[in-house]
């Protein structure tokens, strides 16, 4: 296979159509990891992003001028962006209905939230089968690699089939797979373990989500042989072979930690700290939602501030949860939930001159998020499931006076490289975590240093390019740099979001 061109599918488009100060709309490239990695692979080499372009901007706006918009912004980010449109009811059954009320809490181990509506089913199936009709549009079969991540899109290799398109395909899974006795709940086990074994290669984030992953399709497809070892083994069904391998995600560690060492980081991270003298602050930030754990870790906060009085005064915990999914009513509860949790512990701690609790409700920009990374002594890192956690990774390569400590759930994907450095926690252990938030408050300096510098190592050597190019090399046999430039495209400077916007 000779493959010169990239195609990535996700459910957003790699770019935020804004509304500019004047009014004007514009189109700006994300700054995410994954847009960091790829973008230059995409780049120079007339590759092309397929996705959903986010709610309203269509509405907003005429045809016309989104193509022109989207043709502007192609130019500005050196490759081509496919939107795929969703109505309404679309975006309620495929998007909030299928895959965020059934398989992304199914997937992170909390089967009593799913909601098994078989309703949704029906639009998940035809929103998979859009996003494959892009796919067969704007694709060949011989020069171009579809590379489709995450739980919104495992139909897509099987919708490619199903109308005849045939496609080099990968998939990568951005969140856990559960255990055999988790999945085979959903009503649709087989369809969809059916629909990832169309992949030609399956990518997880852990040796523990291949493992789950292997142990369903053991059971629930007869006759599979499973050859091989290591980082990718060969699944043999009696169908079909299929790639299967652990590639865990991570960051630009370079590109962080050079920003965390730019002046206005330092000098923000320094007001930070001068406006709360004299104490060891803990970060914690979350995505708004009930897998990172939140109330869990505000009673562990609460139960060390109980247990061990000679903390008071000497920690805060900042807490910042950025709005996410707004208008659940399950979210709008959490939400609740952590608001009455802040306030209790604050009522019940706080004494003159010290507020035990800092809580922020919003996106940080990236410079704000920086500076707390690189000012806070502790980061409390807790989910009750992830599939990997870039932000226990952000903490450690913002962490440049290698003087940080992570507290970090063992149910993190990230725990699994970051063990040797981290103080592992089980999240729901309340008190245990709140040990850890002492021993990291007493932890001496020179401990904290060999802790993080084992983390500033592993994360610098494994970091976002050293994860594509592991899938490539699996899934293609060739790594970033063996992608041909195209030499007939000439793109503009690429114009990203910048540093100081908002998430
Ligand atoms: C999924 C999986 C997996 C957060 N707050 C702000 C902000 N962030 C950025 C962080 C980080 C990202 O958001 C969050 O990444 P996570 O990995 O923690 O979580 P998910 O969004 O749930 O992502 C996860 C990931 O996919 C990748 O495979 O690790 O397990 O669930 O990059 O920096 N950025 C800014 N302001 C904020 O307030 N600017």
């Amino acid at each position: 296979m000779e493959t010169t061109r990239l195609a990535v599918v996700s459910n957003r488009l790699a770019i935020v159509v804004k509304k500019g100060d004047d009014g004007e709309w514009v189109i700006k490239s994300g700054s995410g990891g994954l847009v960091t990695a790829l973008g230059p692979v995409l780049r120079d080499r007339g590759g092309l992003w397929i996705g959903w372009l986010g709610a309203n901007v269509r509405e907003a706006m005429s045809d016309g001028a989104l193509a022109e918009l989207l043709a502007r912004g192609s130019l500005e980010t050196g490759y081509t962006l496919e939107p795929v449109d969703l109505t309404e009811e679309e975006i309620q059954k495929y998007y909030f209905g299928f895959s965020n009320e059934i398989l992304w809490a199914l997937f992170h181990d909390l089967p009593s939230r799913c909601n098994f509506d078989p309703a949704y089913w029906k639009v998940y199936e035809s929103v998979n089968t859009k996003f494959a009709k892009a796919i067969a549009d704007n694709t060949e079969e011989e020069e171009d690699y579809v590379w489709v991540h995450d739980y919104q899109l495992i139909l897509v290799a099987d919708q490619l089939k199903k109308m005849g398109a045939t496609r080099h395909t990968g998939f990568f899974l951005h969140i856990p797979f559960p255990p055999l006795d988790g999945f085979v709940r959903l009503p649709w086990r087989f369809q969809i373990l059916d629909a990832l074994l169309q992949y030609d290669l399956v990518g997880f984030q852990t040796v523990r989500d291949r493992r789950n992953f292997m142990d369903c399709v053991r059971m629930l497809v007869p006759g599979t042989k499973i050859v091989g070892h290591g980082q990718v083994i060969r699944c043999l069904t009696p169908t079909r072979e299929v790639l299967v391998g652990t590639f865990p995600i991570s960051i630009d560690f370079k590109q962080f930690a050079d920003a965390a060492a730019k002046k206005e980081v330092e000098d923000l991270a320094w007001i930070i700290h001068a406006n709360l003298p004299e104490r060891q602050l803990i970060l914690g930030v979350d995505r708004l939602d009930y897998t990172k754990g939140i109330p869990h870790r505000l009673h562990a906060f609460a139960n060390a501030l109980q247990r061990y009085p000679e903390m008071r005064r000497k920690v805060t915990l900042i807490q910042v949860v950025v709005p996410s999914r707004q208008n659940v009513p399950e979210y709008e509860a959490l939400k609740h939930e952590i608001e009455r949790l802040v306030g209790e512990i604050n009522g019940r701690f706080t004494e003159v001159g010290w507020t035990p609790i800092h809580y922020i409700y919003r996106s940080l920009s990236r410079v704000e998020l920086l500076a707390y990374y690189r000012t806070c002594e502790i980061a409390l890192v807790t989910p009750l499931k992830d599939g990997m956690n870039l932000v226990a990774k952000e903490f450690c390569a913002c962490s440049i006076e290698d003087n940080g400590i992570l507290i970090l759930s063992e149910f993190a994907g990230a725990a699994a490289q970051l063990h040797h450095g981290a103080l592992l926690v089980n999240p729901y252990d309340i008190e245990g975590v709140a040990d850890a938030i002492h021993e990291a408050f007493s932890m001496d300096g020179e401990t904290r240093r060999t802790r993080m510098k084992k983390m500033r190592r592993s994360i610098k050597k494994n970091d976002i390019f050293h994860w594509v190019n592991a899938y490539f090399r699996a899934g293609i046999a060739k790594d970033l740099s063996q992608f041909p430039v195209a030499e007939f495209f000439v793109p503009k400077p690429l114009s990203t979001l910048s540093f100081d916007e908002p998430f």
